[in-house]
């Protein structure tokens, strides 16, 4: 991190560094079943895991993996043979950013999805899963967010310093897993829109950050694939590893985010999934992405990413996850760009809720060049936020939440910016699961 960091985020980055102490202490988080072949079971609700014989906690957006002894969500029911297990959160969020380039807006943001899970007599494994936004009513310039980047909200100008909305359909995927002996699987999955084998779980669905309703500046370096418009995954899960391959369609939503806009699967990915411990889930990843943005149609861009997501229960359904992960990406005849992401959720006390995210990269679409190579930047953003929740029934919250986050600039965008702008969101929201 530059050594520039206020006080304040070296606090954040101790709660934030606190996880590694597994690696000093691999019993941490054992406690909870690991090694225990009961957790392997299918659950008392008779879900199973749609890619393989393993916990159905290990499953998390698309065909990525998040730690074993992440906590049980969602509402199940059965129709018609099929396991239903159903989710949804929506937050209504005011949001100012300080600042020239900053602004302020109130809009609506969230998913809300339902997944199907059949057993086939023949053992193979079936699941639909369909994911629904109510992102488009923000309007296609999305929300201001100072230094994220990405997308375009007219098909002419690129989103900067806003973050653009998601589709209405996030994802309409089917996947159907063949076992090969008791812990082995080979799977296939096929969306439309997907998510291809890249980086960590999708932000609106990693425990780490889901209860915060601001997007990271670095979404469009590890997890911005998740809603390709056509993708297929075949994959080889061998217990506690699995290996996967996508092609995708490359191409980024445009502005129409009410329309689903397939596209050939140009695109490529393929990534390494490593479950090592019941409360560690690690994936390398590398994509080669065809003409990743319509206002760029020419460049293409190659992408790697590493992460490593720590989860430790805390008593009945309170939880500490953590994530670190690290994204490259590089547009042809671009240079390299990196993001290192560090994100912590804890639970501390029945229904309240802390988060925080510090985030650093190297970004060239800040500012428009003249004339010429865009001018990289190294910029820095760190989060920190708590929610209450208050419980409604057994499968719906209320919760109200703030947060703050400052951003970290070089001297040669503080003119722009101002000096170390911060930007403040205050948010309701309802969790159904
Ligand atoms: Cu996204």
């Amino acid at each position: 991190m530059p050594c520039y960091l206020p006080r304040a985020v070296r606090a954040l980055l101790l709660l934030l560094l606190g996880p590694l102490r597994v690696l000093a202490d691999p019993g941490a988080g054992a406690a909870d079943g690991a090694g225990d072949p009961a957790a392997y079971a299918p659950t008392d609700a008779g879900m199973h895991a749609a890619l393989g014989a393993y916990p159905m906690t290990r499953e998390a957006s698309g065909t990525a993996w998040q730690p074993d002894s992440s906590v049980h969500a969602g509402v199940h029911t059965e129709a018609g043979g099929w396991l239903l297990m159903s989710h949804a959160l929506l937050n209504a969020v005011y949001d100012h950013q300080d600042g020239a380039r900053g602004g302020e807006k109130t809009f609506l943001s969230g998913m809300a999805m339902t997944a199907a899970t059949r057993v086939l007599p023949s053992e193979d494994i079936v699941r639909l899963r369909a994911m629904l936004s109510p992102d488009p009513l923000m309007g296609p310039a999305g929300y201001p967010l100072l230094l994220a980047t990405g997308e375009t909200a007219n098909g002419r100008d690129p989103l900067i310093d806003r973050q653009h909305p998601h589709n209405l359909v996030m994802e309409l995927s089917a996947s159907v897993s063949h076992p090969l002996g008791a812990a082995d699987s080979l799977y296939l999955y096929a969306g439309l829109p997907g998510e291809p084998a890249f980086g960590p779980p999708a932000f609106m669905h990693r425990l780490s950050i889901l209860d915060s309703p601001e997007a990271p500046i670095s979404h469009h370096w590890l997890d911005s694939m998740h809603i390709s418009e056509g993708v297929v995954t075949v994959g080889y899960v061998h217990g506690e590893l699995k290996l996967e391959a996508s092609r995708f369609h490359g191409r980024e939503p445009d502005q129409h985010r009410e329309r689903i806009e397939p596209g050939p699967l140009d695109s490529s990915a393929v990534r390494v999934s490593f479950n090592p411990a019941r409360p560690l889930a690690l994936q390398v990843s590398w994509a080669q992405q065809v003409s990743a943005e319509a206002l760029a149609p020419q460049a293409d861009e190659t992408r790697a990413s590493a992460s490593a997501i720590y989860t430790r229960p805390l008593g009945e359904d309170r939880y500490w996850s953590s994530t670190a992960a690290y994204g490259l990406r590089r547009r042809t005849g671009g240079a390299r760009l990196a993001a290192y992401v560090l994100e912590s959720t804890v639970q501390p006390a029945e229904l309240w809720t802390l988060f925080a995210r510090i985030e650093r990269e190297t970004n060239d679409e800040l500012t428009a060049p003249a004339l010429g190579p865009a001018p990289v930047y190294a910029v820095a953003k760190a989060s920190l936020g708590a929610l209450r929740d208050v419980r409604l029934s057994a499968h719906v919250r209320l919760g109200l939440g703030a947060l703050y986050a400052l951003n970290l600039l070089p001297v040669a965008l503080q003119g722009a910016y101002g000096h170390e702008p911060g930007g403040t969101m205050v948010f309701t929201r309802v969790k159904i699961d």
